[in-house]
């Protein structure tokens, strides 16, 4: 099949679009539609055109590889112009999901008909720019102006039956999608056809709307700039004629897509695909995974537990007695209860996902499962035991992981009859959201059970990053790295409130004190403490000095800072400055504490990479990007470190 093709159904003309793997709009697609316009306005026959694509999606948007290049015509903004003065009138046929350049094809066209699970949206600010080919402007004046600011200041795609409550579709069709595209082309033909996007009129909603758009929108961007430039798209739009709005918005477009910001969400767009099946894997194919255990039902086990729920794997959740188990599995009602209040989960739905966990205390419930992911407290003595049972309980052929952060998984393997299949798989709190997996191969990891692990990742929804053996892997080590580089400074005299502000500035959610303060400052120190009792020479860090005197963080009411009873407000601590006050020595702090900080990510990254533990410069991005908080379009720390 040719890029686009042509084939008639009476006189409904049929463009069917096939560019693998997301028809993306690269030059040659949108040349050949700038054709089939030229070629089907020439034939006296056609009187309506249905646009669908082959595949697994419509249009899924411009071709983001194209964005380094200089722009090549057609432009896509003068094929949505040509689409929209067609002599006879383009039908959208949508499925699975019409983005960005892909939705303002659509626009273009007459009429939008979607199937019951396809998506349209344009989410070109989680790449850093704008719409360019006529998204802000059109989309105001087919769906409204406040719809229109939801859509492109946030990125995202709104399902077919909100978009026809939106107007941004005309119908939603289930079943074969070619054939009700065709049949609502034809009735279309029998009314006079509503006027094109280009020419509805807009109605501006006013100085106050636009007041509190703007507040709204720059506190939720922290830093980010495209969804403010977005907005004034939106706002010039409602407030200029259309080629006047258009001009605009594509000279923003350009701006942005030249912009560093847009490079690094590019770099983590292109990085996150790539991540769940790098290249080392080859063929190696996968175990099936069709039912999972998780050994511990506590806030790690839990989330673990809910997180292969969520992919509908049925859970065996194992505990050492009934009260411990019931205490699991509580919590694990209180994460769907959670879903449910926040609107993500019907309660049929929460319920069902309950009814797929089998609780026990006896390993003999694992016999069927494909997978055991183990979570239990952080001491190798006990981990050890309960790979001892598992290797007595378990298939042979089922994989065995240990979700340990600190502890070495060789010596958690140590005495397994068949350690290949035997690997950690590192979540994040809470395991079900975060999105970050870190998957530990051992050396004798056999190739299909670390290809297990990925493919779990990808039944999870989560970014798998590959890490070697070594303390903290990759995420924890580098947080390891940061927070001591934020302690030197404190000893030189820098404020810890200035710190955390620096990190906030830069885009992070919080400073790491503050973000100690909500974590707990005693995992950290009970680890470092294990490490002393075991003969390791492990300076006393400030830390240390508070969980001491007491104070671990928000939950003992104060740790680097001070909190008022029931309040979550960080506030400077006359105590902490008494406890620290022997240990200050004032120098001249760094110019940029952010950029300084930043910089001994990206210098602990890069031994990590040349030690071999990341297989790459991105997946330590990626480590920090769904792990830490790095602000996303920043790139992580080896892309901002990186001069380009
Ligand atoms: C835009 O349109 C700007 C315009 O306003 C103005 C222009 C003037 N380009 O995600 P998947 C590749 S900005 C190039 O795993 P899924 C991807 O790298 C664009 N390549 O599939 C991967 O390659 P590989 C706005 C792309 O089924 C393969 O396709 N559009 C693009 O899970 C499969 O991707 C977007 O931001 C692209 N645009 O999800 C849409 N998109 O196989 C971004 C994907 O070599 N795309 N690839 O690793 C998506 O959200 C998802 O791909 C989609 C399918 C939902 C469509």
């Amino acid at each position: 099949m040719t890029m686009v093709s042509i084939d008639r159904d009476g006189e409904i003309a049929v463009v069917t679009v096939n560019n693998p793997p997301v028809n993306a709009l690269g030059q040659a697609l949108r040349q050949g539609l700038w054709d089939a316009v030229a070629t089907l306005d020439a034939d006296p026959a056609v009187r309506a055109v249905v646009l669908i694509c082959a595949g697994r999606t419509f249009i899924a948007g411009a071709d983001v590889r194209e964005f380094g290049l200089p722009p090549s015509e057609p432009h896509l903004p003068d094929l949505v112009n040509r689409i929209e003065a067609a002599t006879k009138p383009w039908i959208a046929a949508i499925h699975g999901a019409a983005l960005g350049g892909g939705f303002e094809v659509a626009l273009g066209c007459r009429f939008r008909v979607a199937l019951d699970t396809a998506s349209v949206g344009l989410p070109e600010v989680t790449l850093g720019i704008v719409p360019g080919a006529s998204g802000t402007v059109r989309t105001p004046r087919v769906a409204g102006v406040a719809a229109a600011v939801d859509l492109v200041t946030t990125g995202k795609p709104a399902r077919a039956a909100k978009a026809q409550a939106i107007g941004l579709v005309d119908a939603v069709l289930t079943g074969d999608l070619r054939a009700g595209a065709i049949a609502f082309a034809r009735a279309a033909l029998t009314a006079p056809l509503p006027l094109p996007a280009s020419q509805r009129p807009v109605t501006d909603p006013g100085p106050d709307f636009w007041a509190e758009q703007q507040a709204a929108v720059s506190k939720r961007a922290r830093g980010e700039v495209a969804p403010l430039r977005a907005l004034a798209c939106v706002q010039k739009a409602a407030q200029a004629p259309f080629d006047a709005a258009l001009a605009f918005e594509r000279a923003t477009f350009l701006e942005l897509r030249a912009s560093d910001q847009a490079a690094a969400l590019r770099h983590v767009f292109f990085a996150e695909r790539a991540a769940p099946r790098p290249p080392h894997l080859g063929e190696t194919q996968p175990l099936p995974l069709r039912r999972a255990g998780v050994i511990g039902g506590g806030t790690m086990g839990a989330g673990i537990a809910a997180a292969l729920r969520d992919a509908g794997l049925p859970v065996v959740l194992i505990e050492r007695d009934a009260e411990a188990l019931a205490r699991g599995i509580a919590n694990l009602q209180a994460i769907f209860d959670g879903g449910v209040k926040r609107g993500k989960l019907t309660p049929d739905q929460a319920a069902a996902r309950m009814a797929g966990i089998t609780g026990a205390t006896d390993y003999a419930a694992l016999a069927d499962s494909d997978l055991v992911i183990e979570a239990v407290f952080e001491e190798i003595g006990v981990k050890r035991a309960v790979f001892a049972e598992l290797a007595r309980h378990c298939r042979a052929d089922a994989v065995l992981a240990t979700n340990t952060s600190y502890l070495d998984p060789r010596a958690i393997a140590e005495g397994l009859p068949d350690p290949g299949r035997f690997i950690g798989l590192h979540f994040f709190s809470p395991a079900n959201v975060m999105k970050l997996l870190e998957i530990v191969p051992t050396p004798d990891t056999a190739p299909a059970t670390l290809a297990t692990g990925f493919a779990l990742a990808r039944a999870l929804g989560k970014i798998p990053v590959q890490a070697g053996i070594c303390e903290g892997f990759i995420g924890n080590r580098i947080l390891k790295r940061y927070r001591a580089a934020a302690e030197a400074l404190l000893r030189q005299g820098v404020a810890i409130a200035e710190i955390d502000a620096a990190m906030r500035g830069y885009g992070f959610a919080m400073g790491p004190f503050e973000a100690q303060d909500l974590g707990g400052l005693d995992i950290a120190f009970l680890q470092r403490e294990g490490a002393r009792a075991a003969g390791q020479n492990v300076p006393e860090t400030l830390g240390d000095i508070l969980v001491r005197a007491g104070r671990k963080g928000q939950k003992t009411g104060g740790g680097w800072y001070d909190y008022a009873p029931g309040q979550r407000q960080p506030q400077p601590s006359d105590t902490v400055a008494a406890l620290l006050a022997g240990q200050i020595t004032p120098k001249a702090p760094p110019a940029d504490i952010a950029a300084h900080l930043v910089g001994e990510m990206a210098a602990e990254g890069a031994a990590i990479l040349a030690e071999g533990i990341a297989l790459n410069a991105a997946d330590i991005d990626l480590v920090e990007i769904h792990g830490y908080g790095f602000p996303r379009w920043r790139g992580g720390p080896i892309f901002a470190t990186t001069p380009r």
